[in-house]
């Protein structure tokens, strides 16, 4: 940043600095290009790291998993922490080339039986099976009593409203659900009690339903629907209609409710209709009314998914509108399951709210602004929070550009007007603009307050500059001690939007497939059709114009070392990896048909393609699994 446009950020930040009350919606919102994209205060001497970074020395290993969503990209990554070393990637709704997903049989079949018949039908007409892109947000770990119980972890795909399901055993998906009546599935959180259970999604934009054209630009009659997914079967198990668009959404730790954040309550198209009024909501959902109405048949069947109407004008008592500042975004609970916090993104304030409270809210004993326990002012542009187990909140600044830690009884005593309390106990400039913060096992209730990361959408002058578009920085902050301390950047493509920490304890994934492994059932029923062992036999199975080739690799060599097909057959080619050794994957490429897939230890993987070209084609193993690895291969002879 040039020296001028420094003063420019830094008088626009002081600015906002004594100004923050009056830094809400109105101002923000005028000022559109100006406030929201305000690019950081410049270099800060405080914010240098001042420890060391944790020292995960060579060979040694890091003490939690990171699971961070891969935004735009798709995908998830796996990131060790304190090291901060990005160890693998699980692609979701990406395509991947070093893995074959969204390319291979067993994979195209996990993207494509849970979308949508509409979708089904305008992906054919488009040349394609599935989605080949995605942005992924929120990755949660299931949990069984209020803690990651290591079986799976969800995440959504904002783009093409889905939810993914990812067996955390093998860290592959196995299964994908597209959400009906939405478009653009933002806020997801898991049902903590007592276990997962509902995966809750939260559809952000506002459309007709169904939305067929009868409505079109009429607005006013758009909806949005908050989502159960049942965890288990990953089927829709209800929706509920709400005023407003739905955001970010948490839940409890006894199974009774669960909460969402919104927007845009006037319900406007316009940024200007979006954000006139002063005050937005939290909408609360009665988990136990909602079964039981569902139950009871109470829902309308639209498209097959019972639809409850939970907007303010249906009088039920599904819903509970919360009001809070203009524009909420975050919603998090709190470690110690009392509270839930609205982070107010326009407004400088977090807003706690009680859970216990909803009962008496339901049951009609008390209003809505009841609810609410405290309202503290943080700093300028709150996002999400996070905890630490000991009483604290840490919330992210996104246009102060700081972590604000506070304490959470200290600000509920601060609203009840005792004036001796300074709820706010540190703010730590972070690099630059940051989105979410999570910090090690924050959102279950064994939150054990040592790291917490802050994920920065900018990060300018951090690194060597590799032209207009910047790495984002995620930033690793020790919160071990009483105050909170930076000690490391790293560097991360688009855009990782969310994470989440946990022991590695808690987590126990497989070296080598099990043979029974459903990931490739399809695979062991058709061979056992063709009364081939896939272990053992390497054969070329016609039918009709279908051509099926099994084969096996075990470094360095694929079982077949060439096969023949006709021109124009539809060929699907099993290679099932024999080898029974740790680490050791064999790929599988065919040259000139864009074609390339994993075979992990043990496993079976297929792909296939119509052979349309004639000639001589290689296949080789793409892992250099052997000192014999480049004599790992094979022709493919297809004949007119
Ligand atoms: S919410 S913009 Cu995680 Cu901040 Cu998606
Ligand atoms: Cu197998 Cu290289």
């Amino acid at each position: 940043m040039s020296s001028e446009n420094e003063k420019k950020a830094m008088s626009r930040r002081d600015l906002f600095g004594t100004t923050a009350k009056l830094a809400t919606l109105a101002g923000a919102a005028t000022l559109g290009g100006g406030v929201g994209t305000l690019v950081g205060a410049g270099r800060s001497e405080a914010a240098t790291p001042s420890h060391k970074a944790p020292e995960v020395a060579p060979g040694q290993l890091d003490d939690y998993y990171g699971f961070w969503s891969g935004g735009q990209t798709g995908e998830l990554r796996i990131i060790g922490i304190p090291s901060m070393r990005e160890l693998t990637r699980i692609p979701v709704f990406n395509r991947c080339g070093a893995t074959g997903w969204g390319r291979t049989n067993e994979s195209l079949k996990i993207l494509t039986e849970g979308l949508l018949p509409e979708s089904r039908e305008y992906l054919k007409k488009q040349g394609m099976l599935t989605f080949d892109n995605g942005d992924t947000h929120h990755a949660r770990p299931s949990y069984t009593n209020g803690t990651y119980d290591g079986r799976y972890l969800f995440v959504n795909d904002k783009t093409n409203a889905r939810v993914a399901r990812v067996r955390l055993d093998i860290m592959r998906v196995d299964k994908v659900v597209q959400i009906p009546h939405a478009l653009g599935v933002h806020g997801l959180r898991l049902q903590r009690y007592p276990r997962t259970g509902y995966v809750f999604c939260n559809s952000e934009f506002r459309v007709p339903i169904p939305n067929d054209g009868k409505i079109l630009d009429n607005y006013h009659d758009y909806r949005c629907v908050f989502t159960a997914v049942d965890g288990d079967t990953m089927k829709v198990a209800w929706q509920v209609m709400v005023d407003g668009n739905l955001d970010n959404t948490d839940c409890d730790y006894h199974g009774k409710y669960a909460a969402a954040t919104c927007y845009n309550s006037p319900e406007g198209v316009t940024l200007e209709q979006m954000t006139d009024k002063e005050r937005d909501w939290a909408v609360v959902f009665n988990l136990k009314a909602i079964e039981a109405a569902v139950k009871a048949g109470k829902a309308t069947m639209i498209d097959g998914v019972p639809v409850l109407d939970g907007r303010k004008k249906a009088k039920h008592n599904y819903t509970r509108y919360i009001p809070v500042p203009t524009s909420p975004h975050g919603c998090n609970a709190t470690p110690d399951g009392k509270y839930f916090v609205a982070n107010g993104k326009l407004s400088p304030t977090v807003t706690i709210v009680e859970w216990a409270k909803l009962d008496d809210l339901f049951a009609g004993k008390i209003k809505e602004d009841d609810c609410i326990v405290g309202q503290l002012e943080v700093g300028l542009g709150p996002l999400h929070t996070t905890f630490d187990g000991r009483g604290n909140a840490y919330t992210t600044l996104f246009l102060d550009s700081q972590i604000c830690k506070w304490n959470i009884e200290d600000a509920i005593r601060a609203y009840k007007g005792d004036k001796s309390v300074k709820p706010i106990r540190q703010k730590l400039d972070v690099q630059y603009q940051p989105g979410h913060n999570n910090a090690t096992m924050a959102e279950t209730k064994d939150a054990d307050g040592k790291w917490l990361v802050s994920l920065n959408k900018f990060s300018k002058d951090r690194f060597i500059n590799v032209g207009p578009m910047k790495p984002n920085n995620d930033q690793l902050i020790d919160i071990s001690g009483d105050e909170m301390v930076l000690v490391k950047d790293e560097s991360a493509f688009q855009e990782p939007h969310d994470a989440t920490i946990v022991p590695r304890k808690l987590i126990n994934p497989i070296d080598i497939y099990k043979r029974d492994d459903p990931m490739f059932a399809d695979a062991v029923a058709q061979a056992k059709k063709d009364k081939v062992d896939l272990l053992n036999d390497n054969k070329v199975i016609r039918d009709g114009r279908k051509v099926r080739v099994y084969m096996t690799s075990q470094a360095p060599k694929f079982g077949l070392s060439d096969f023949k097909v006709k021109h124009g057959d539809e060929v699907t080619v099993y290679v099932t990896n024999i080898d029974d050794v740790v680490n050791l994957t064999h790929g599988f490429n065919l040259t000139g048909h864009g074609i390339s897939m994993e075979i992990s230890p043990q496993a079976t993987a297929s792909v296939t393609f119509r052979a349309d070209r004639i000639g001589v084609y290689y296949y080789y193993c793409h892992q250099f699994c052997h000192a014999l690895h480049m004599e790992m291969q094979g022709r493919m002879l297809v004949e007119a």
